[in-house]
């Protein structure tokens, strides 16, 4: 039965971990009830907060706790007063398993360059597509092998610095959580050798080479001129493919992603990790010989995205604390420490602000402490930042650490984000509350929102059916493709039907599941990635 709730009561619609804090919000307080599902027995009676206001939704909400209730089942809440329910969840020891292995399984989904079989992808399966060799866009005579790699987002471009975010997120999941990545997808090359979430990894970083101009610097992307109508298929979309010229902050996170990519290869596949290093020396040389900004614009008859961005310090940082990390050549630590008297923030982990990669490199590395200065800076930076997100999310009526004005472009991706640093500071401090927090962030995106939706497609009750996302508009299968996080809510009302239909709605609010939304419900690689990472942290075997 799907229980519709009305709003009232909010829960994850996925699932609470056995023992640990699991709460529902609620828009009337009151007595409720958790009732088991399938037997319809209360198993549990508890009485709300009083209500107070949540800035960023401008609803009324208390809180109604039920932790008490370590049973495994579905339940579901039934409000006494109103009558209303909430959409059922599920208490298990790992409820979030298949929701892991969906958002890993996006990835194959999101590949550009073979065929998704039908054996492997069911009905989102399709044809190989963007196999035509590419054009360099400052020398036109020039055509390149540009195939393979993931698309983007709802549009079929090939960006180096999301591309490199992504991965990222994925190889620090692997590092931290290996044991949640135990299990086959499988995708086409598992092996039973190379974890699959390394296959998968590989598959973009194939493409990222393909990147690279001899000089060591890196195109910034690959894409048509402008973006395909709604309605085309990846197969279909035969537009000519530029290569967009090279900017310092593709160059920067190329040579930290595949610097990182060297470490982590290296026990699996030695000449893999050799051609990564390699590629990633040769675009710090070109880093070193061009140490101005080149900061990236479209060109004129350019129109996909642009991930512009006008610093290229963080990305500089980045490169040299993966390569420091890797090669323990003190060269990239000089250069590092210097770089990191700069101002610029050191624990980002937005494709525009990408230091905290380097960051989290740097502390994580066994010879870091040779440099006892930085490496306490840097640690005490980190519990600032995590409490900093603890804070914030004791004044969000959801839990999450998101003030009003942070529900910009792609806000779901900063609710992850967030997670992940409170993660990786629960690591250094296995402080509790970090941890708790970091769950509140995954009830959030899994409903426990003021939309009562489940921003991942394909996973609970209530979830987005309509993404932007060419694929899943193009064909014809009514469920779009699983396993994507939406954008989220975003005030910035950047599209034409948002501007139509969420004027003057609280921020939080800013949200709508149509497929014409680029603004709120795109997907993007970017934005899957945090998520697997944080949802490996509640998959790994302990
Ligand atoms: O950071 C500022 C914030 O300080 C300010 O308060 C807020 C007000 O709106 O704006 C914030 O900047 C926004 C920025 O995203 C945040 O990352 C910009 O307004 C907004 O225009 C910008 O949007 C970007 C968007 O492309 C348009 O350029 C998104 O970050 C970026 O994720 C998105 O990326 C697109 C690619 O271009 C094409 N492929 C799909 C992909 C996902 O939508
Ligand atoms: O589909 C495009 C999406 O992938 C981008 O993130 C977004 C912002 O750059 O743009 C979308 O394309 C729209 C274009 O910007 C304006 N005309 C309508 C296009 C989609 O319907
Ligand atoms: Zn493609």
């Amino acid at each position: 039965m799907n229980r519709r709730s009305n709003r009232a009561i909010v829960v994850n619609q996925i699932g609470y971990p056995l023992h640990s804090t699991k709460q529902a919000v609620f828009t009337k307080d009151g007595t409720f009830h958790v009732v088991n599902e399938s037997s319809g027995i209360v198993v549990f009676t508890g009485r709300t907060s009083s209500l107070n206001n949540d800035p960023a939704s401008g609803h009324m909400v208390a809180l109604g706790d039920f932790s008490e209730v370590n049973e495994i089942g579905r339940f579901y809440i039934q409000h006494e007063i109103e009558n209303v329910t909430s959409a059922p969840f599920s208490i298990q020891p790992h409820p979030y398993t298949a929701l892991h292995h969906g958002l890993l399984k996006a990835f194959y989904y999101f590949r550009c360059g073979q065929e998704l079989t039908p054996e492997l992808a069911g009905p989102w399966h399709h044809s190989a597509c963007h196999l035509a060799e590419g054009f360099v866009y400052d020398n036109p005579e020039q055509r390149l092998d540009c195939s393979g790699g993931w698309h983007d987002a709802g549009d079929y471009g090939k960006y180096i610095v999301p591309g490199a975010k992504a991965v990222a997120d994925l190889l620090l999941a692997y590092e931290l959580y290996p044991s949640a990545f135990r299990r086959p997808v499988p995708i086409p090359e598992t092996d039973g050798f190379l974890p699959d979430v390394l296959h998968e990894c590989r598959w973009e970083l194939d493409w990222m080479f393909k990147m690279q101009h001899p000089s060591g610097g890196v195109f910034h992307k690959l894409t048509t001129h402008q973006f395909p109508p709604l309605t085309t298929l990846p197969e279909h979309d035969l537009e000519p493919l530029i290569f967009s010229p090279i900017s310092s902050t593709a160059t920067g996170c190329f040579a930290a992603i595949m610097a990182k990519a060297a470490r982590i290869y290296q026990p699996f596949d030695a000449k893999y990790a050799h051609k990564c290093i390699q590629a990633s020396v040769l675009a710090w040389e070109w880093l070193m010989n061009n140490p101005g900004v080149l900061a990236f614009h479209n060109p004129p008859d350019i129109g996909t995205g642009d991930y512009s961005d006008q610093q290229d310090i963080d990305d500089r940082y980045w490169a040299a604390c993966e390569l420091y990390a890797t090669t323990h050549n003190p060269v990239y630590q000089d250069a590092l420490l210097t770089m990191s008297k700069e101002a610029f923030h050191k624990f980002g982990l937005c494709w525009s602000n990408i230091g905290g990669y380097g960051s989290i490199a740097y502390l994580l590395s066994d010879i870091t402490q040779t440099d006892c200065e930085l490496y306490d800076q840097l640690l005490s930076g980190l519990r600032n930042e995590a409490d900093y997100m603890l804070w914030k999310s004791s004044t969000d009526g959801y839990g999450i650490s998101l003030l009003k004005d942070e529900y910009i472009w792609g806000s779901n991706k900063v609710v992850m984000n967030n997670a992940m640093l409170l993660l990786i500071a629960y690591r250094f401090f296995e402080d509790k509350r970090y941890e708790a927090a970091a769950l509140n962030h995954v009830h959030y995106l899994s409903g426990r929102n003021s939309l009562d939706l489940s921003y991942i497609t394909g996973f609970g009750d209530h979830s987005v059916q309509h993404p932007h996302y060419r694929p899943s508009i193009a064909d014809d299968t009514t469920d779009p493709v699983p396993g994507l996080v939406s954008g989220g809510p975003n005030a910035g009302l950047h599209d034409e039907i948002s501007k139509k239909s969420l004027q003057g709605l609280p921020p939080a609010q800013c949200f709508i599941d149509h497929e014409d939304s680029y603004a709120t419900n795109e997907v993007a690689i970017y934005w899957n990635s945090p998520a697997l990472f944080v949802l490996s942290h509640w998959e790994q075997q302990k």
